[in-house]
C-alpha cells in the first residue's frame, strides 16, 4: 500500500496521506512519498493541488513510534524531511486546499496551515500537539498560524496544546468552510476546480506577495508588486481576461 496516493482529475491533482491505521502519522517513507506527490503537483498542466486524508485523520505529525529509542537529533530530521515538503507546497505556483477530513495535530496541523485554503469536514479537529510532549511548534507551525490567526491567538492556542474543533477552527479563521464529513471530498474537488479554471500564473504571484506581505516593508512590497504586475501583463490569461472583457464574454483561462 502506498503511503502517498495521487490521483488526477483534469487540472486538479489530489495528494491523499495514506497510513489510515495511525491517521496518517509521518514516518521515513511517508516523508518521500508526499515530497514525490508535490513533484508531480508542479507539472504545469496541474492548476489546483488537493491535500487530503484517508481514513478518520488528516495526519497526526510525527510517527511516535519513531521516538521510542533516544529521539536523535530533531533539527537534522526536520531539515532533512520536514522542511522540503513545507517548502515544496508554498514553492508551488498554483493554489493548495487542505481538505482536512479528520484530525490534524503536530506537525500535521503545521501541513494544513502551509496550504493556501483550508476546509474542514465537521468532524475534523486542530492539536498544536507539540506542547503536550514538551516539544515546540515546527514544520513551520509557529510561522503560518502567527499568520493566519495573529500573535495573541498563536501564543493562546500553541502554548496550551488545546484542541480546536472544526466550529472552532472556522470561528477563529483557520479554516474557510466546514462540511458535513461526506460532503468533504466533493467541495474539495468543486472548489478545487474553480480555482484551476482561474489565471493560474497570476494566483501563484498572489501566493508570493502574500507569503511576503506581513514582514516586508511598504516600500519592498511596493516594488514586488509592480515587478510580478508587469510579469502579470506578460501571460497570455492577462491578454484573454482583458479580450473576454471587452468582447462582453467569459474568459477561457489557459494558466499560461
Ligand atoms: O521527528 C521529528 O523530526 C520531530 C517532529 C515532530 C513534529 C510533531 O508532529 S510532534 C507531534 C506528534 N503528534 C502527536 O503528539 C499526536 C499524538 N496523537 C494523539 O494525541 C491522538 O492520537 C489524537 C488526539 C491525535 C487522536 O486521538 P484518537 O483517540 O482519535 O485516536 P488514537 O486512538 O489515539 O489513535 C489511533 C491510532 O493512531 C492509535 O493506534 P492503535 O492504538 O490503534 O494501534 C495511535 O497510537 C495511532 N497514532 C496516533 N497518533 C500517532 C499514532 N501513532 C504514531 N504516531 C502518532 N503521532
Amino acid at each position: 500500500m502506498a503511503e502517498v496516493e495521487t490521483s488526477r482529475d483534469g487540472a486538479v491533482l489530489t495528494i491523499t496521506l495514506n497510513r489510515p491505521d495511525v491517521l496518517n502519522a509521518l514516518n521515513m517513507d511517508m516523508h518521500r512519498a508526499l515530497a514525490s506527490g508535490l513533484k508531480d503537483a508542479r507539472d504545469p498542466a496541474v492548476r489546483a493541488v488537493v491535500v487530503t486524508g484517508a481514513g478518520r485523520g488528516f495526519c497526526v505529525g510525527q510517527d511516535l513510534t519513531e521516538f521510542r529509542e533516544a529521539a536523535g537529533d530533531i533539527g537534522a530530521r526536520l531539515r532533512e524531511n520536514y522542511h522540503p515538503n513545507i517548502r515544496a507546497i508554498r514553492g508551488l505556483e498554483k493554489p493548495v486546499i487542505a481538505a482536512v477530513n479528520g484530525v490534524a495535530a503536530g506537525a500535521g496541523m503545521s501541513l494544513a496551515c502551509a496550504c493556501d485554503v483550508r476546509i474542514a469536514a465537521d468532524t475534523a479537529s486542530f492539536i498544536p500537539a507539540f506542547i503536550n510532549i514538551g516539544l515546540i511548534p515546527d514544520s513551520g507551525g509557529s510561522y503560518f498560524v502567527t499568520r493566519i490567526l495573529g500573535p495573541a491567538r498563536a501564543f493562546e492556542w500553541l502554548a496550551s496544546g488545546k484542541k480546536l474543533s472544526a466550529a472552532e477552527a472556522q470561528a477563529w479563521g483557520l479554516v474557510s468552510e466546514v462540511l458535513e464529513a461526506g460532503a468533504l471530498a466533493g467541495r474539495a474537488s468543486q472548489l478545487a476546480a474553480q480555482l484551476a479554471d482561474l489565471p493560474t500564473r497570476g494566483i501563484g504571484m498572489t501566493k508570493r506577495l502574500l507569503d511576503h506581505a506581513v514582514d516586508s516593508s511598504l516600500e519592498d512590497q511596493l516594488e514586488r508588486e509592480a515587478q510580478l504586475q508587469t510579469a502579470a501583463t506578460q501571460t497570455d490569461d492577462f491578454r484573454e481576461g482583458v479580450a473576454a472583457f471587452l468582447e462582453k464574454r467569459p474568459p477561457r483561462f489557459s494558466g499560461s
